[in-house]
């Protein structure tokens, strides 16, 4: 989570600022100059950082402490930076069609983005909407599932992912993934509410509806945007076919071809994961070469009696090693790293910036395993890069699209080779030939190749939804067709429109944007190419660490400090040398197991 998608602060008295403050162009119809936007911009700048920090203050208590009184103060901090945005919006169309210096025109830009879902002017629907908000949220933080019967015991979704994780059977792994969607249809109404109050406020701001806002941050056509995307999926679809078959044949063998058809979708339930988004806890049932190679690192993690603090440290130290500023003292006094055993919290991972100068935290139900260890890593990444940014004005204080603010510490997590796990002592011995690399690769695919058409179907939904061409009655069953057009998955019991499944996905009650996700999947390899190169890696792109590299670190930090004060593509040059998106490294990446892959599934059926 990046700041600017969230958060704010509270309290009447910021619902006296505004924008255009006491200066006399406000109040005048002569003619608004050039230098009076350039004036606006910096009061706003200065009226939002302190909203803001308001909002993420309010928000951070109740994420951390879900009760129906923090619910209302997150709600109400939240109104007044809508509040703020609707009346700055409105005010900045005077200085429409003037020619401006290009960072007051991108700030000014950027102002009408800044809220994932902007409220409309009324007052009534703006209360209405950031109530909405809230408690969708806090549905989500608070969903547990208690039994068919309803009497217990009852489990929360760390508990209810583990059985996803751990267990082989059937029955067992049914009844954690009906459970947890049991959490979501009480989210219906509010979520279609959502909708409506959302598309509302973006068609004051211009907008057709909200999806063409969500696809307007990417500083080029919303419907260019949407052509990138498809070219980029089409670019990996086949190698996600490939592993897709693989996958389909092993766990046939698992669970019996009645259960697992040859040429149909993959029930939802036995892929290692609650969305079927990260298949990696599967490794075990799926290792190419079982034996080659000790790739456990949830073992030593465990035996090495490594704590939430001490994973985190891990994770702070490989940062350090590339040149960047240790984390502040009070990250580590005020950050959320476990989950506290006596009140309800938003368990999801995220990463916060509650001032936008230095008061920067994450908060997360840490266990010791190696997808957590992998998840600190990304977060991290997000805090790395807001202290990189933390000197630029609030409204550039974001990624350079949010697609790069996901990928940072992905791209550093990708450095998380063998050969890095021995260095730090998580593993014993570097697998060394072929064998060890193809079962290598098998554990980055499951996570990074399966997670794709997840990650690009989510926000296909969305934009459908808020341009109504998924309507109320078909929200659950175009949820269903997208996950088996693009995943090849499919629910393993039949749903209906009683059903909500997207709402037991974080990001849909949360409203956070899906497709930065994707986009990071296939930034975060170019990234890596770069900073591999940078730190003069010899050999191929997959046994690269950079850890220790100063000179990838460098460029990586000379990128990230630009935050969202340049168009993306100056960022990505920046670091890369190009300026376009691209999945080429990813492919280059996992050509290795691309190969191997492709002679496994010889006179298999693929597709689905
Ligand atoms: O939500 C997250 C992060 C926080 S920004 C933990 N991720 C997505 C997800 O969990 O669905 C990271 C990968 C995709
Ligand atoms: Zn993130």
């Amino acid at each position: 989570m990046t700041k600017h998608n969230w958060i704010l602060g509270v309290l009447l008295l910021a619902a006296c600022a505004t924008p255009g403050g006491n200066q006399a162009s406000h109040q005048g119809d002569s003619k608004p100059t050039p230098e009076e936007a350039k004036e606006f911009v910096a009061r706003v700048n200065k009226d939002l950082k302190e909203l803001w920090t308001r909002e993420a203050t309010a928000s951070w208590v109740k994420s951390t402490y879900i009760t129906e009184d923090t619910d209302r103060l997150a709600a109400w901090a939240r109104e007044e930076v809508m509040a703020y945005l609707s009346r700055a919006v409105e005010e900045s169309k005077r200085f429409d069609g003037l020619e401006l210096d290009p960072q007051t025109a991108r700030a000014l830009r950027l102002l009408r983005l800044s809220l994932p879902v902007p409220a409309p002017s009324d007052p009534a629907l703006r209360s209405e909407l950031a109530m909405v908000e809230s408690q969708m949220e806090s549905l989500y933080g608070r969903g547990k599932w208690c039994g068919p019967t309803g009497e217990g015991p009852c489990r929360d979704l760390g508990e209810l992912s583990q059985v996803l994780a751990e267990s082989r059977d059937w029955d067992e792994l049914l009844d954690a993934w009906v459970g947890w969607r049991t959490i979501s249809p009480p989210m219906r109404p509010l979520y279609q509410r959502n909708v409506e109050l959302g598309n509302l406020g973006a068609q004051e701001m211009g907008f057709s509806d909200l999806g063409e806002l969500w696809r307007s941050g990417y500083d080029m056509d919303p419907e260019q945007l949407r052509a990138e995307v498809e070219r980029l999926w089409e670019q990996v679809k086949p190698l996600y076919e490939d592993l897709h078959c693989y996958v389909r044949a092993r766990l046939q063998q698992v669970y019996g071809k009645d259960r697992i058809p040859s040429d149909g979708p993959i029930p939802a339930h036995v892929l290692g994961n609650m969305w079927a988004q990260d298949w990696s806890n599967l490794y075990p049932l799926l290792e190419p070469y079982p034996g080659q190679g000790d790739l456990n690192v949830d073992a030593a993690l465990v035996r090495q009696n490594y704590d939430a603090v001490k994973m985190t440290k891990l994770g702070e130290q490989f940062f350090l090693s590339l040149g960047f500023d240790p984390l502040p003292a009070t990250f580590w006094t005020r950050s959320m790293l476990t989950q506290p055993r006596d009140r309800d919290v938003v368990c999801h991972a995220s990463a916060w910036d509650i001032t936008g100068e230095g008061d920067i935290r994450i908060k997360m139900c840490i266990r010791p395993t190696e997808e957590d260890l992998i998840t600190i890593h990304h977060e991290l990444g997000h805090n790395f890069y807001y202290q990189k940014y933390n000197h630029l004005p609030i409204l550039f204080q974001a990624g350079a699209h949010d697609g790069f603010h996901e990928a940072v510490g992905d791209a550093i997590a990708l450095s998380i080779t063998p050969g890095y796990l021995k260095q730090v002592g998580l593993i014993a011995d570097v697998p060394k030939d072929d064998k060890g690399l193809v079962n290598f690769q098998m554990k980055m695919a499951l996570q990074k190749i399966a997670f794709l058409p997840f990650g690009k179907l989510i926000d296909q939904w969305r934009w459908d939804v808020f341009a109504g061409r998924i309507p109320p009655e078909r929200y659950n069953q175009s949820w269903w067709e997208l996950v088996e057009k693009y995943q090849g998955v499919a629910p393993p019991v039949p749903r209906s429109e009683a059903d909500f499944d997207p709402g037991a996905k974080y990001h849909i009650p949360a409203n956070v944007p899906y497709l930065r996700y994707f986009l990071a999947h296939i930034l975060q390899f170019q990234f890596h190419k770069a900073m591999c190169e940078a730190a003069g890696h010899q050999g191929i792109l997959a046994d690269c660490s950079v850890y220790g590299s100063k000179a990838a670190g460098e460029k990586l930090q000379a990128m990230l400090a630009l935050g969202q004060s340049r168009p993306w593509p100056d960022a990505l040059e920046l670091l890369t040398g190009t300026r376009t998106m691209d999945a080429g490294p990813l492919l280059e990446y996992f050509e290795p197991l691309r190969n191997w892959l492709q002679e496994q599934n010889q006179g298999q059926t693929c597709g689905w």
